[in-house]
C-alpha cells in the first residue's frame, strides 16, 4: 500500500480518503508499517510547510455522562461560530462494556453530511485489557492533527485513561452528571487533579446546581493552589443549555495550538503502552534494557518500522527462551 498516496487523497478533507487514512493508522499488522511511516512522514512535512497548528482536545468523564451527546452539540456549534474551523472527533469506545446499540448510538449522533470536509469522526473500539486508549488511537491523532485544527478525543474515564488521555491531549475536559455520586468517586482517586475544566452535563435533570456546588468544593480540597482558575461549565446536551460557551470555550485553544509534529516527543511513551499491551510483561521486560531500541528505531519518526523491529526482536526472544539459549535481551 502507498501510504504517501493515500495521505495526499486525504488532504482534500473528503470522508472516505480520510477514513481510509485512519485505517491504515489503526493497522497495527507489521505488513502495513512503512506505508504507515510514509503516510505520516508525507503529512507531517506537508503541514509544516503551510505553517498548520492544531490542538488536542481530550474529553472523558463517566459513562453514560453524556460525552457523545455533549461532542454532537459541541462540534456543530463550533463550527457555526467559526466558519473556518476544522475538527476530527476520534471517540475510544470500551467496547468490552457497553451494548452494540450505544456503539452504533455514538456513531449516529455524529452523522454529517458526506459534503462536510470540515467536520470527520471515527468510532475506534478499546480493546486494552487496561481501559485505557485503544493502542492505535496515538497514531490516528497524531495524524488527524495534521489534517485538522481541532482533534477531540472521547474515553471513557476509569482510572488508567485519564493518565493516558492526559499524554496525549493538550486540554482535557471532565464531564460529569448530576446524582451519579461522580464528586465522590473522583476524589478519592485523585481523579479530579487530572482534569484541566469540567463540564456538568445534564443541567436539565434535578441536582445539576447542587453537582456544581459540590465540584467547587472538591477542587478547593483537592486543588486549592488552581481551583478558582478552573472551569466549571453547566450544559445540557438535550436542551442546549451552555453548548455555545462550550463551544467556545475549546474554540479558545487554538491560541495553544501546535505544529503538527509535536506529538512525535510523547512516542516513547505510547511505544511503551504498545508494548505492554502487546507483548505484556516480557515485551516490558525486553524493552527495558534499551528503551530507545539501541537508536535503530525511533518510534518518534518511524513509529511502524519500531513495532516491526520490536516484534522481530520479540520473537527472536521467545524462540530462544524456548530453545534454553535465553534469547536476546536488546531488540534489533
Ligand atoms: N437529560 C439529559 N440526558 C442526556 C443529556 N446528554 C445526554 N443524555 C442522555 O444520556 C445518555 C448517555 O449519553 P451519551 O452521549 O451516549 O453519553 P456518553 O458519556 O457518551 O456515554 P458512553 O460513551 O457510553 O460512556 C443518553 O441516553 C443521552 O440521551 C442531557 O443533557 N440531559
Ligand atoms: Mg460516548
Amino acid at each position: 500500500m502507498d501510504g504517501a498516496a493515500l495521505a495526499r487523497a486525504a488532504r482534500s478533507g473528503k470522508r472516505h480518503p480520510v477514513a481510509r487514512l485512519v485505517s491504515l493508522m489503526e493497522d497495527t499488522r507489521a505488513a502495513s508499517a512503512s506505508a504507515r511511516d510514509d503516510a505520516l512522514a508525507y503529512l507531517e512535512e506537508e503541514a509544516r510547510q503551510r505553517g498548520h497548528r492544531s490542538t488536542i482536545i481530550g474529553v472523558t468523564g463517566t459513562p453514560g455522562a453524556g460525552k457523545s451527546s455533549l461532542l454532537a452539540a459541541t462540534t456543530r456549534e463550533m463550527l457555526r461560530l467559526d466558519p473556518e474551523a476544522t475538527i476530527a472527533v476520534v471517540a475510544v469506545d470500551p467496547s468490552s462494556q457497553v451494548t452494540k446499540g450505544a456503539l452504533l448510538g455514538d456513531r449516529t449522533r455524529m452523522r454529517t453530511s458526506v459534503e462536510e470536509t470540515r467536520l470527520f469522526f471515527r468510532s475506534q473500539a478499546s480493546v486494552t485489557a487496561l481501559g485505557g486508549l485503544a493502542p492505535p488511537t496515538y497514531l490516528v491523532v497524531r495524524a488527524l492533527t495534521t489534517l485538522y485544527d481541532y482533534v477531540l478525543v472521547e474515553t471513557v474515564g476509569i482510572g488508567q485513561s485519564e493518565a493516558d488521555i492526559k499524554y496525549l491531549a493538550d486540554t482535557v475536559y471532565l464531564v460529569m452528571s448530576p446524582g451519579g455520586g461522580d464528586d465522590v468517586q473522583m476524589i478519592k482517586a485523585g481523579i479530579v487533579e487530572i482534569p484541566d475544566a469540567f463540564v456538568i452535563n445534564k443541567a436539565d435533570t434535578p441536582g445539576a446546581s447542587a453537582a456544581y456546588y459540590q465540584l467547587r468544593g472538591a477542587l478547593w480540597l483537592a486543588r486549592p493552589f488552581d481551583a478558582d482558575r478552573v472551569a466549571v461549565l453547566l450544559t445540557s446536551a438535550r436542551r442546549g443549555d451552555g453548548i455555545t460557551e462550550l463551544a467556545q470555550a475549546m474554540l479558545d485553544h487554538r491560541n495553544e495550538a501546535q505544529p503538527p509534529d509535536h506529538l512525535a516527543e510523547r512516542a516513547k511513551h505510547f511505544f511503551a503502552e504498545w508494548v505492554r499491551d502487546e507483548w505484556g510483561r516480557q515485551g516490558a521486560q525486553v524493552l527495558e534494557p534499551d528503551p530507545t531500541m539501541a537508536g535503530r528505531c525511533d518510534p518518534a519518526t518511524n513509529f511502524g518500522a519500531a513495532q516491526a523491529a520490536f516484534t522481530r526482536a520479540m520473537q527472536r526472544h521467545l524462540a530462544g527462551a524456548e530453545s534454553g539459549s535465553g534469547g536476546e535481551q536488546i531488540p534489533r
